[in-house]
């Protein structure tokens, strides 16, 4: 499998910390997402996907996946050891909310493409910067007490789920953004436990060959 992916992207990330849990090979391919206007604007990329965004997984037969959901959901079905989605029904459902807080609630708000279209409103980044840190800042918070109280490891089990694989990357956000995360203390605790397992060293962007 190849990965299309950029080393500070958090959607790459969350595939890359999925891949690694289920203890896939796979090859890494770069797009430069800021360089000369971004690589994922290019022809050859949007032939591969027509969203211009990363992360895209190409399978072994050829097959493009994108949407980082899809794909984690893809992995676990044809590898299911190392379940990212807990099989009982509650525990699956709530993996999801959790995951979506992130994926749908926090990300879109705050990528690449949004805060560019703010910075031409003002230049001196200073309304991408407030914006991107208030939408992390409430989703984080919201997330957090979804989680209060919970006295597994992780968010919600003694193992990380795909829920674990949007959180890391979207408090790497939070910190580039300056969110105050003293308001997250359980995220905090489940990040500390994520950064002791080797799949989530391994998906860091500060060790992607492509990290600047
Ligand atoms: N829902 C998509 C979101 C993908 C996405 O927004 N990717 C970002 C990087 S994390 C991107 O490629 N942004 C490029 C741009 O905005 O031009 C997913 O989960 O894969």
């Amino acid at each position: 499998m190849k990965l299309y992916t950029y080393w500070r992207s958090s959607c790459s990330w969350r595939v890359r910390i999925a891949l690694n849990l289920k203890g896939l090979d796979y090859e890494l391919h770069p797009v430069h997402l800021v360089k000369d206007g971004g690589e994922q604007h290019s022809q050859w990329y949007r032939e591969i996907n027509p969203q211009a965004q990363l992360p895209t997984l190409e399978l072994a037969d050829g097959t493009h996946l994108t949407q980082s959901m899809a794909i984690m959901q893809y992995l676990d079905k044809v590898h299911p050891d190392v379940a990212l989605l807990p099989t009982e029904p509650l525990l699956y459902a709530k993996a999801l909310q959790l995951a979506e807080v992130i994926n749908a609630g926090i990300q879109p708000l705050q990528n690449l493409s949004v805060l560019q279209s703010l910075n031409r409103q003002d230049p001196s980044k200073e309304l991408s910067m407030s914006w991107a840190r208030g939408v992390i800042q409430k989703g984080l918070e919201n997330l957090e007490s979804l989680v209060k109280g919970s006295t597994t490891q992780f968010l919600l089990t003694e193992t990380p789920t795909i829920a674990e694989c949007c959180l890391i990357p979207q408090l790497y956000n939070a910190r580039r953004f300056g969110c105050d995360l003293s308001k997250v203390p359980k995220l905090l605790e489940v990040e500390q436990a994520c950064e002791k397992l080797d799949a989530f060293q391994q998906a860091h962007p500060s060790v992607q060959p492509d990290a600047q």
